[in-house]
This record gives C-alpha cells, sequence and structure tokens, in this order.
C-alpha cells in the first residue's frame, strides 16, 4: 500500500499523542481531546498538516497529548505564537487549545486583536470557569459570587463574556459547545476547523476538582443547543442575544457566522504568490539586494 493510502485511514486513536493526559479522572478536558481526534479523522485530516498551538494551565498542555505538529508556549501567548505560525505556512490547520484564564485573562488582549485580524485559526477554549493548574482561583469567567482560593468572601467581579466579546471584536464564527454533548462538540470542531476565518469555540470543560458549581450537574439540565430553536447565526444581534443568556437556560451552538471577510492571510500581498513563507528560499537574490543597496545609497 502506498504511503497516502496508508494514511488516508487514519483513525482518531492515530491521533493520540506519545504522552497520556496526566488530567484528574472525570476532567472535561478528556471529551475536548478525543472530540478533536475524532473531528479530524472524519475531515481525512494527517497529523502533518496539523499544529496544535497552546499557552500554560490544565488544558494548555493539550498538544502534548494530540499527535500533530505541536506548541506549548508561555501563559497568555498562544494566539500571537500561532498567527506567527499560519502566515509562516498558511497551508497548516492552527489550532489553539487552551483555558479560560490563558485566553481570556493574561492573554485577553491578544483574544480580543487575534478575533479582529481574522486569521484562518480556530480557538478551542476549555473554559472550566477556574484555574485549574494553580489549585483554585477565579479566572475571567467565573460566576459572580463564586467562592474560591482568592475569593473566600465570593467573587465581586463580573464575568467575562466571550461570545459576546468575540462577536464584537469581529471573529467571523463564534460557537460554544460541552464537553457532555460529544456528538454537538465533534460537530462544532468539524465546523471550526472548515470555517475560513478566526473562529472561537468556546467549551464547557468542567473542572471536577476545583469547581464545585459549574459541575456536569449544573449545565445537564440547562444546555440548549441553538441547533433546537429558530436561531439565525448571520445575525449578529442575536448571536450576542442568546450569548447573554445566563441562567436556567444556557445555549450552545454556533452564535455567530459569516463568511463576508476574506482572511488575513488572503489579505497579505507577501503571500499573494510563491506558496507559503515557509518552503520559500530563505535569503535575498540579487536582485533585491542590489535594489536595496541603491534605495540606501
Ligand atoms: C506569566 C505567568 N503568570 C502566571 C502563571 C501561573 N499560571 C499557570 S496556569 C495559570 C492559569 C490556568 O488557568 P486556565 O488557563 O483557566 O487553565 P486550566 O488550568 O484551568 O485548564 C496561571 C495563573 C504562569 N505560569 N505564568
Ligand atoms: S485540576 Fe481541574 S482542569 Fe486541571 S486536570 Fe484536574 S479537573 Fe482538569
Amino acid at each position: 500500500m502506498s504511503e497516502t493510502n496508508t494514511l488516508s485511514v487514519l483513525q482518531p486513536k492515530d491521533f493520540k499523542g506519545k504522552v497520556d493526559p496526566d488530567w484528574c479522572p472525570g476532567c472535561g478536558d478528556f471529551g475536548v481531546l478525543s472530540s478533536l481526534q475524532r473531528a479530524v479523522s472524519e475531515l481525512g485530516l494527517k497529523p502533518h498538516q496539523i499544529l496544535t498551538i497552546s499557552g500554560i494551565g490544565c488544558s494548555s498542555n493539550f498538544p502534548g497529548f494530540f499527535n500533530s505538529y505541536g506548541m506549548h508556549t508561555l501563559h497568555g501567548r498562544s494566539l500571537p505564537h500561532a498567527s506567527g505560525a499560519k502566515l509562516s505556512n498558511h497551508e497548516m490547520t492552527v489550532i489553539v487549545t487552551g483555558g479560560d484564564g490563558d485566553g481570556y485573562g493574561i492573554g485577553g488582549n491578544h483574544f480580543t486583536h487575534t478575533s479582529r485580524r481574522n486569521l484562518d485559526i480556530l480557538y478551542i477554549v476549555m473554559d472550566n470557569q477556574i484555574y485549574g493548574l494553580t489549585t483554585g482561583q477565579i479566572s475571567p469567567t467565573s460566576e459572580a459570587g463564586m467562592k474560591t482560593k482568592s475569593t473566600p468572601h465570593g467573587s465581586i467581579e463580573l464575568p467575562f463574556n466571550p461570545i459576546a466579546s468575540a462577536i464584537t471584536a469581529g471573529a467571523t464564527w463564534v460557537a460554544r459547545g460541552y464537553t457532555g454533548n460529544v456528538k454537538q462538540l465533534v460537530s462544532l470542531i468539524k465546523a471550526g476547523i472548515e470555517h475560513k476565518g478566526f473562529s472561537l469555540l468556546d467549551v464547557f470543560s468542567p473542572c471536577v476538582t476545583f469547581n464545585k458549581v459549574n459541575t456536569y450537574q449544573f449545565f445537564r439540565p440547562r444546555v440548549q443547543p441553538l441547533e433546537d430553536s429558530e436561531h439565525d447565526s448571520s445575525d449578529w444581534k442575536q448571536g450576542i442575544e442568546k450569548a447573554m443568556v445566563w441562567g436556567d437556560v444556557i445555549h450552545t451552538g454556533i452564535f455567530f457566522e459569516t463568511n463576508s471577510r476574506l482572511t488575513l492571510e488572503e489579505q497579505e500581498p507577501v503571500l499573494d504568490e510563491g506558496g507559503p513563507l515557509a518552503h520559500r528560499e530563505l535569503g535575498l537574490t540579487t536582485e533585491q539586494t542590489e535594489r536595496i543597496v541603491s534605495r540606501m545609497m
């Protein structure tokens, strides 16, 4: 069998990384990992076509557990690394994985500006509404009143709304999943990868060790897929309205999507011809050198 034929039958297990996850038993992140493995297998992608990039946190250990090119970068800095990587090789499928603290807290600035730039990247945030790795302090998405190690009297801050924020910042595909609904999660990951532009997939991924409020029991009766209601995902106002709902009902699914904007890569003149930068010859041609020297003289 040729290499292409062998590779064309990749199964989810073929995307298992060399390192076994060190997550606590029951951690929601296991569901994201297995869903991504299923999604890329169903899309017919190969490990060498994918780059996973993360920051720091329990969820950010993800690239080590997934078989693809990978980078475990700095806390809150996964998106700048991913932007550089995508511009260097825009033919790669770039998937960023991390937590709510990493992405919406220390990395909040990058989240806003990457959303508006519209690079063709999928950003999966394993949102457990707490800092897991550092053993349970509030994060930007923690609910008001939540008692944690860092808020013994209850959080007095208003939680950050990633869905509404991404829509207003200019993201062109904005969705929310839940690890308790694997069928929907796999289909959202596939749609996010296939969307051409910046895609945010915020996933409720319970931290069973430190978040005793937002548990599977909390989400089970509340989550309502937007697919089951009359939601027009091309209407950003409806998307924001649905994103603001938090109580007995919490929506999952695609809040907003548009194909009306070109990606950053499509607009970047340097990438117009000659293929990905990573495949081009390094250095300057004699003609380019002469042009620079004559301009400086
Ligand atoms: C610059 C810097 N500040 C703080 C930390 C400590 N730190 C590591 S992970 C983390 C938060 C992790 O929370 P989150 O991103 O939500 O991921 P989780 O562990 O919950 O998956 C913090 C504050 C760090 N590693 N680097
Ligand atoms: S501490 Fe929480 S987020 Fe970290 S691995 Fe354990 S359950 Fe998952």
